[in-house]
């Protein structure tokens, strides 16, 4: 694993870091538009006073926060692919490069002593799951992972109810971050309830310590932080694009990883870049409020 002279530094001197992951800026998102986000969710961290960790694996080697030049292929690089944690091991005996998901992400970012993650949405519990078991592998990682990821919530193309529920047998804590409910990704809440609910940065790092001194299964902590009303997707736009993005998604046969890139960018296409609005004011959010928990801690 490679850390970066700044992440090492901060890390020793237990100066707060924000990991965040690369697969959001290499299939999440448009080009050119992803490089300049990149860029800017790494500002916002150092805005707040906390150093970004940008997480991916180039040539097999996993790296732990990001040079110009590295940001620069994850985000343009063609060949550039997606990795779970468990092609972590692979990728890097082949010398292959990826970026990270939320569940190699957050597996790289503990290993490495950080102890906050901000990403968009998490996978879960797809829709046609008692057809296609398609899970994502964000789940299981996260219930053997001790780390705390600020989202908002879980990507609305998926089961949400199912989701929590997974999430709950795998005994994974949810925090409503200035809600009751759990947020909706492009929306602000997807109508589920959340049975606890904190209102600051501090009150987030007070769980962490106290789940800490806990000890009990290294798991994570999920930070459900709900974009602003103003910005969210409008909700009825959102129920029309994603019924026909679903349907398009099974008439064509899409499958395994491609499903959520394909999904994400049939909405962005059909809301005229509506839903990526209201997807980086989500992620925004996110990034800030967890740099502002690890300054807390
Ligand atoms: N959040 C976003 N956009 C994304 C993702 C998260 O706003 O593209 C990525 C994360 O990396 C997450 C992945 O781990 O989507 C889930 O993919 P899958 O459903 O194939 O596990
Ligand atoms: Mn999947």
């Amino acid at each position: 694993m490679l850390l970066t002279e700044e992440v090492q530094e901060a890390l020793d001197a237990h100066r707060p870091v924000v990991a965040l992951e690369s697969t959001i800026i290499a299939h999440g998102l448009p080009r050119p538009r992803n490089l300049s986000v990149a860029e800017e969710l790494e500002e916002l961290v150092r805005a707040e006073g906390a150093v970004p960790a940008t997480i991916a694996v180039l040539d097999g080697r996993a790296h732990v926060g990001l040079e110009k030049s590295h940001l620069e292929r994850i985000a343009n690089d063609d060949t550039v692919r997606k990795f779970g944690h468990r092609d972590l091991a692979p990728a890097l005996a082949r010398g292959a490069s990826g970026a990270t998901t939320v569940s190699a992400t957050a597996f790289l970012a503990a290993r490495a002593g950080i102890k906050v993650f901000a990403t968009g949405g998490l996978g879960g519990v797809h829709r046609e799951w008692s057809e296609s078991q398609d899970e994502s592998a964000d789940l299981r990682l996260l219930a053997q992972t001790r780390i705390a990821v600020v989202c908002a919530g879980v990507k609305s193309i998926l089961d949400v109810p199912a989701t929590l529920q997974r999430l709950e047998t795998l005994g994974v804590a949810i925090l409503g971050y200035g809600i009751d409910r759990f947020p909706g990704f492009y929306l602000r809440s997807s109508g589920e309830p959340v049975d606890w609910t904190v209102n600051t940065p501090e009150e987030v790092a007070e769980v962490i310590l106290v789940k800490e001194a806990l000890g009990g299964p290294e798991s994570a902590l999920i930070v459900g932080n709900p974009v602003a009303e103003e910005e969210q997707l409008d909700p009825a736009l959102h129920e029309r694009v994603l019924g026909e993005a679903l349907d398009e998604c099974r008439e064509r046969g899409i499958s395994g990883q491609a499903v959520t890139p394909f999904l994400l960018d049939h909405l962005m296409r059909r809301t005229g870049g509506a839903s990526l609005e209201a997807n980086l004011a989500a992620v925004r959010g996110n990034v800030r409020l967890a740099s502002r928990i690890a300054a807390a801690l």
